[in-house]
């Protein structure tokens, strides 16, 4: 047997963990690391379980062709000759900016820094953007106002030394199982408070000091409101105000109009408990906030984070161990994904395609002239011109956006429009339906690389099987595609090489090696290859030098519930899938956990609809209908449904709303009206 030690290809905490594998190289198992600084010798069930999807029939093992509207296997000469082919006829056709890049937040750093660079250098465009556009667009934005820098501000390990811990817009234990673990463990061994504002009873809910569970959609009532309390009894961080802020007189206007009875009837909650939590959180010496998609996927995204921003100045937790502004980042890879410039507006290292001078590094450093100045089209934006027949070819790369992007009939509608789609994975997907070039990726398993966690932490990705069958890894797909469209500066011998050119032209960085991450990694900002790396962000000075108050004004979401679709829909995900499921529902031991698509409703309106645990029922909004299983369960709060997007068969974005926050272009997941009816 062998051993490799490698990074974990499902959530942002950054576990790493042996891949095992048989004489024969067959991967076999896993085995979590004793050593590694985040797992300690545990993991949670998916990283258990993340070797069984690898050897799947299912596979994607060999190129395929669109003819005569039927995929036919087809080689590798021939696939990527196509895709170049119709690429650049539809440029000239229709200008350089009709085709667009979809990056992938499942695939290492070095794929996203050529996946940006084979847009911008090659194609001459910034449409390139990747999931983190549904996920955390509004933490990249309101933290980079705010702070100067849209990252988690602390590290892991800060969870276990803070004295009070919001937590909110987070189901930790199930999305970030082991960050959950530490936050239980600091609550229990140590005592520390734990403030839950969530509507649903998630596990933590159960232990916490304080459970909220006011509206969906009312962060900035609520946060508000804290804050209002907070400046009323005098218990703002004055001296952190006046050395490390600016702009407070502006928050101290806004904050006004939200005395704790305004706030609290907004967000259908007492004024007490909004004093209650004003309090315990700024009576803590260290306090900090976690949150993630609860405060993120809203049309108010923005001002729900430069909210927590706000809260965490006034109260001076920015800057020391056991502080902070902590977004859990997603996907494996949503951090480094960023990092890497597959965004539509920057470079790597957050380094903006609207500065001359940036854009002329870049050209120096790629050898090119001309890069394009204008930031490029989202996901979301992207889509949205594809339906209107203005973006005419895509390229996606590990993205599922049938599945995953809200409005399923009008992504569908995109994806009719479109007259080419290139589909690079290693599954098939309800995406690559629509493909006229499938690519068969390698998997994290099959390649060398490297991911960054959620505390900026870059790691290890090592190969421990060959590629199946054909499939090739994505940084050798992107540069045989640069290669083909004629360009030169594609060329590499490995992905540490990628990371070394990463290192040259991204000064966050730049002391990053593959010697140097070989077993726990390194934190980013590390400026050089003697800089330590950086577990706490803003310690003395904000990126931005002072940190900056945002205030933000309460909006309601766009579309509430009314007589005709009375409930609150609000999406999210489960312990045992992850997104659209096409590496767990293919994993047996996790799919036998959670078979059915389903929908989670309230005790007290189950019982006034007659309807019963397990039974089929259907969820209904303006955009559709699906059929789903009721768990009816003390979770969810009373006029809320709560149902997950991982299943094909009950897809819970035919429901979702295409209502985007007007800077971060993210969809408000969190929030639509439905109804139900029996389907018995
Ligand atoms: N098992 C598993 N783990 C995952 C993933 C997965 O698919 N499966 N996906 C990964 C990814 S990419 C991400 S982004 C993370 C997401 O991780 P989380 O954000 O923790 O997961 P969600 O289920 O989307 O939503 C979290 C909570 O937000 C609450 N919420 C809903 N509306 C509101 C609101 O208006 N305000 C507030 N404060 N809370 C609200 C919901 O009740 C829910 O409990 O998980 C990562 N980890
Ligand atoms: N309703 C609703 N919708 C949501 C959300 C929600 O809360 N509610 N959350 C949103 C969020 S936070 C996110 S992050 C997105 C996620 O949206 P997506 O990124 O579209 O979802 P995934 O299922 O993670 O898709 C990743 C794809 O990459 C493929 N893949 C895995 N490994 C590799 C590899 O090494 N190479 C290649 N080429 N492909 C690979 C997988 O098979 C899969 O098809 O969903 C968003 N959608
Ligand atoms: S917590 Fe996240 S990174 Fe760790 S094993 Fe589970 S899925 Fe993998
Ligand atoms: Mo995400």
């Amino acid at each position: 047997m062998k051993k490799v030690l490698t990074t974990c290809p499902y959530c942002g905490t950054g576990c790493m963990f042996y891949l095992v594998v048989d004489d024969d190289g067959t991967l076999v198992g896993v085995e979590p690391s004793n050593e590694h600084v985040v797992a300690k010798g545990q993991l949670c069930v998916k990283g258990w379980n993340a070797y069984h999807f690898v050897n799947h029939p299912d596979r994607l093992t060999q190129p395929m062709i669109r003819r005569n509207g039927k995929m036919e296997p087809a080689s590798w000469d021939e696939a990527l000759n196509l895709v170049v082919s119709k690429f650049k006829e539809t440029q000239a056709k229709h200008g350089n900016d009709s085709v667009a890049f979809f990056s992938s937040a499942k695939t290492t750093n070095e794929e996203n820094y050529l996946m940006m660079k084979l847009a911008r250098a090659v194609f001459k465009t910034n449409n390139v953007d990747h999931c983190a556009r549904l996920c955390h667009s509004s933490t990249v934005l309101g933290l980079a106002a705010t702070f100067g820098s849209g990252a988690m501000t602390n590290s892991i390990s800060c969870m276990e030394q803070a004295d009070c811990i919001l937590v909110t817009g987070s189901n930790t234990t199930e999305q970030h199982p082991l960050i959950g673990s530490r936050i239980i463990e600091n609550v229990t061994n140590n005592g520390a408070k734990l403030i839950v504002a969530d509507n649903r009873k998630i596990r933590l809910a159960r232990l916490a000091d304080i459970h909220v569970r006011w509206k969906n959609g009312t962060d900035v009532a609520f946060l508000n409101g804290i804050m209002n309390v907070i400046i009323s009894e005098g218990l703002e961080d004055k001296e952190f105000i006046k050395t490390r802020t600016e702009n407070y007189e502006e928050l101290k206007k806004i904050i006004a109009d939200y005395p704790p009875e305004r706030a609290a009837e907004i967000c259908g909650i007492t004024p007490k408990e909004i004093v209650d939590v004003a309090r315990m959180f700024a009576a803590a010496d260290k306090a900090m906030i976690v949150y993630s998609m609860g405060i993120t996927q809203h049309t108010h995204g923005v001002d729900n984070v430069k909210s927590c921003a706000n809260l965490a100045m006034l109260t001076g937790n920015i800057g020391l161990p056991g502080t902070g502004v902590n977004p859990l980042r997603g996907q494996n890879n949503v951090q480094g994904a960023c990092d890497m410039g597959a965004l539509n507006g920057v470079f790597s290292g957050y380094q903006k395609v609207v500065d001359p001078t940036t854009r002329e590094k870049f050209e120096k450093a790629w050898s090119v002239e001309n890069l394009p100045a204008e930031p490029g089209l989202t996901i979301t934006t992207a889509i949205d011109a594809a339906a209107e027949g203005k973006l005419k070819a895509l390229y996606i790369m590990g993205e599922n956006p049938m599945m995953s992007d809200p409005d399923q009939n009008h992504v569908r509608e995109a994806m009719e429009k479109l007259e080419f789609i290139v589909v690079q994975d290693i599954f098939p997907t309800p995406t690559s339906e629509y493909a006229d070039v499938i690519l068969p990726a390698a998997s994290y398993a099959e390649k060398n690389g490297t991911f960054t966690s959620t505390e900026r932490r870059v790691q290890p990705v090592r190969k421990a099987i060959e590629p199946v069958g054909q499939s090739r890894t994505d940084w050798e797909i992107l540069c045989d595609v640069a290669q083909r469209a004629g360009y030169d500066g594609m060329k590499y011998n490995s992905a540490s090489e990628i990371m070394d050119e990463v290192a040259t032209v991204t000064p966050i960085y730049g002391g990053v090696s593959y010697e140097r991450i070989d077993q726990v990694g390194l934190q980013w900002p590390c400026l050089d290859k003697d800089h330590p790396g950086t577990p706490v962000l803003h310690s003395g000075k904000f990126a931005r030098g002072l940190g900056m108050f945002s205030p933000a004004a309460y909006l309601p979401s766009k579309e509430l519930p009314d007589e005709q679709y009375p409930f609150v829909l609000s999406t999210g995900r489960c312990y045992f899938h992850f997104h659209t499921g096409t590496m767990t529902r293919r994993s047996q031991m996790l799919d036998r956990e959670e078979r059915f698509p389903y929908v989670e409703i309230s005790i007290e309106d189950a019982k006034e609809l007659g309807i019963y645990d397990r039974a089929w029922i259907y969820v209904a909004t303006r955009r559709g209908e699906v059929k789903v299983m009721a768990h009816v369960t003390d979770v969810a709060k009373k006029g809320v449904l709560f149902m997950p997007f991982h299943f094909e068969e009950g897809p819970a974005n035919l429901l979702t709303i295409n209502a985007l926050d007007p800077i971060a272009k993210i969809p408000e997941y969190k929030v639509c009206a439905a109804k139900i009816r029996s389907a018995e």
